[in-house]
């Protein structure tokens, strides 16, 4: 029993005290809400930092929750302690366990969809269930930090200890996914899974919420190209796919925030030409507000809009109704939600669009 006492007494060493574990599980909490809502805005490798520090202080939650649940088991298991406040904690460590486990067996490569669900996807369901649950956890069972908490020497070097600890689990975990060659090894950067193939059936189609027009009729549709331009004009599906040598085919990955990404073969017309077509935008105009039929809508800076498509065809098919028909933004380097599908007006504008954050995600409801 000698080698469990050495392991207890270990594992006590770098326990942080009580207050303080339940104030840095706030605090890593915040920090990976904020870390991975800024990561869905993130489509190209220089941002790799905000996914390392997301998946080190995920890791360093991992080990907090088990000091912390080992400290309150028996609140839990003796029923003379259970109170109303129970079950919201219930709830909480529910929540806890779930985005840690789903987080962890998406990084172990299980590629696992439930429904249409990605275990992403659940993963940010659980985070921000438990986001919701904590403050009113900590509410009930409010303790303030207290000073001498925050000077210990003792707990600085812990918590030095448990990021480091993160961050060697999982460098550890890449090189066993590499060297055992584990579906988790075909992740990118931004932690998504390839979908492989060419054109429409090769890729799931994603919307988000409740963005679900009626399918588009080609002879009635029109794509606006108007705001800030020389000349504000209105084309039609032929004028748009017509001349062959005015489209540009080009290979574009998208990437969706729920997991997956797809490289395909676009093709469609520049969006700076179909500006110029217009008579070029005006000195002041800095942006290029993409915008559906269904009121969803992305804004782009002009210089990045201009050298994006607006694409008709995906792998040698038509675009079919689900991946944006008749026409859809393709914007490398961005998230798969700014690339707007079923596309009807391009809209040069001074101002970026705040609203749009808002806007993405309700259009759709009546
Ligand atoms: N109008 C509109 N455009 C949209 C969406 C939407 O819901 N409505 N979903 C976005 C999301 S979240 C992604 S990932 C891509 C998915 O494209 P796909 O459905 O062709 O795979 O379209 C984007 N464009
Ligand atoms: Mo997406």
């Amino acid at each position: 029993m000698l080698g469990l006492d050495r392991l207890r007494a270990a594992v006590a060493a770098i326990e942080p005290p009580p207050r303080l574990v339940d104030w840095s599980l706030f605090l890593a909490l915040c920090v990976e809400v904020v870390t991975g809502l800024v990561s869905f805005t993130i489509g190209t490798p220089d941002g790799w930092p905000i996914f390392w520090i997301h998946r080190i202080v995920g890791l360093t939650i991992v080990a907090l929750v088990a000091f912390k649940l080992a400290r309150v088991r028996y609140r839990l298991t003796d029923s003379r302690h259970w109170q109303p406040s129970t079950l919201l904690s219930v709830l909480t460590a529910i929540a806890a366990i779930g985005a840690l486990a789903t987080g962890i067996v998406w990084v172990f490569g299980a590629d696992v969809r439930l429904s249409h669900w990605t275990l992403l996807s659940v993963h940010v369901g659980f985070g921000l269930a438990l986001f919701a649950l904590l403050l009113p956890h900590m509410w009930t069972r409010f303790r303030p930090p207290r000073r001498v908490d925050l000077a210990d020497r003792r707990a600085v070097l812990q918590y030095a200890g448990l990021l480091i600890g993160g961050a060697i689990v999982y460098r550890g975990q890449e090189a066993v996914n590499a060297v055992a060659e584990t579906t988790g090894s075909k992740r990118r950067f931004t932690g998504s899974y390839p979908r492989t193939g060419e054109g429409n059936g090769s890729f799931p189609v994603t919307s988000w919420v409740a963005d679900d027009p009626e399918p588009i009729d080609t002879d009635e549709w029109t794509l606006s190209i108007d705001g800030l331009v020389g000349e504000p004009i209105a084309i039609g599906y032929d004028e748009l796919t017509g001349e062959r040598e005015r489209q540009t085919e080009q290979r574009a990955l998208l990437d969706c925030t729920s997991g997956w990404y797809t490289e395909q073969s676009w093709r469609g017309r520049r969006v700076g030409e179909l500006i110029d077509a217009a008579g070029g935008s005006t000195t002041n105009g800095k942006w290029v507000r993409f915008v559906s039929v269904t009121g969803y809508r992305w804004s782009l800076p002009i210089d990045e809009a201009r050298e994006t498509l607006i694409a008709t065809h995906v792998g040698g098919d038509r675009l079919n109704h689900g991946h944006g028909a008749p026409a859809r933004l393709v914007a490398p380097g961005r998230r798969g939600f700014q690339w707007v599908k079923w596309v009807t007006r391009i809209e040069v504008r001074e101002r970026n669009d705040p609203a749009q954050w808002i806007v993405t995600l309700i259009s759709g409801f009546e």
